[in-house]
């Protein structure tokens, strides 16, 4: 039994998130990932209100266990989804690519745990001092938009900057990941791409497969300056990498990216789909049930810290 302050903070059974990926993290996925004892948490990203409330009606159909839903700040509707995760009580509100310090009274006295991701130790200590329950750190090991700072290094900064949990995303599949994470300092850990290839994920296979097939070094981060995001590599970034090298106007980028996630998820574009990733892909190679994808990972993780305190006893 491995229990961290997380679990009771949220009143969930493992400290396991499953990362809010925008048109990803469905209702269907959420839903599973919660009633196994995790987070599952709904990616909002560019979606309105009526779509994000009708997966939050998905996942309440589907289990009474705590869920959250994933604020993307660069979205058109962030106002709007903030009077809907209120009117609405969802348990937890993730955020994600912006700063939800103005939004932290309302969610607060909604009742509502809030929980932002950072990149960064200066973002992490600023919304400590505004009162999030917890943050999460994201390394850019992780799919989709990155930061600059690997996991390794920037958990143990922000768990030393902040009094709230920290948990550790960017890089983490399996129950190493999470024994590195506890040692790291973390309360927990969020897993994105683990959970594309979960059973429920609603996602394209082709979307799937191609996660299963990446090796090491099949992913890439392209992007422009504010935006950069890690996919797997395909005819579609070396495209982008074309462009960029003949250094190609900023809106002509734009354009090349703009529907891209959409494609991959929703019509299985392998080929010109925006294949969004973290650098673990290469360590996934089956689709299997949330409920095992967790139990697996609790069990590895269990045996793992055993097995490192009998060493330490040994010598
Ligand atoms: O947000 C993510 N991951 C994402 S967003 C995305 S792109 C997308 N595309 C279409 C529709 C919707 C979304 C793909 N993946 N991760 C969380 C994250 N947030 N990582 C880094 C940050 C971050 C960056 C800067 C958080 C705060 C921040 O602060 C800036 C500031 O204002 O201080």
């Amino acid at each position: 039994m491995l229990r961290t302050p997380i679990c009771d903070i949220l009143g969930i059974r493992h400290p396991i998130f499953q990362g809010g990926m925008a048109w990803v993290a469905t209702g269907e996925l959420a839903a599973a990932v919660s009633a196994a004892g995790g987070l599952g948490i709904i990616g909002a990203g560019n979606a309105p209100p009526e779509v994000v409330a009708q997966e939050i009606r998905k996942v309440r159909e589907r289990t009474d266990k705590p869920y959250g839903v994933n604020i993307y700040y660069l979205s058109p509707y962030v106002e709007e989804l903030i009077k809907l995760v209120v009117s609405e009580r969802v348990p937890v509100v993730t955020t994600g690519a912006g700063n939800p310090g103005k939004h932290l009274p309302a969610l607060k006295t909604a009742g509502i745990k809030v929980i932002p991701v950072v990149a960064s130790v200066s973002l992490a200590k600023r919304l400590a001092r505004q009162g999030v329950d917890a943050l999460i750190a994201e390394g850019m090991e992780c799919g989709g938009h990155v930061g600059e700072i690997s996991t390794m290094p920037l958990v143990p900064q922000v768990v030393k900057a902040v009094k709230v949990p920290v948990i550790a995303a960017g890089g983490i599949a399996d129950g190493r990941g999470l024994a590195a994470a506890l040692a790291l300092g973390a309360a927990g850990v969020q897993m994105g791409t683990r959970f594309v290839c979960a059973t429920e994920c609603t996602v394209h296979p082709r979307f799937k497969e191609a996660i299963i097939k990446a090796g090491d070094r099949d992913t890439v981060v392209t992007g422009f300056p504010g935006h950069y995001v890690r996919v797997l590599k395909n005819k579609l970034t070396r495209q982008f990498e074309e462009m960029v090298s003949r250094q190609a106007r900023p809106e002509e980028l734009e354009r090349l990216g703009a529907g891209r996630l959409r494609a991959a998820v929703v019509e299985g574009d392998v080929e010109f789909g925006s294949l969004m990733a973290g650098q673990v892909a290469a360590m996934i190679n089956d689709i299997k049930p949330a409920a095992v994808i967790i139990e697996e990972i609790m069990q590895e993780a269990a045996e793992i810290i055993t097995q490192m305190a009998k060493q330490v006893a040994k010598v």
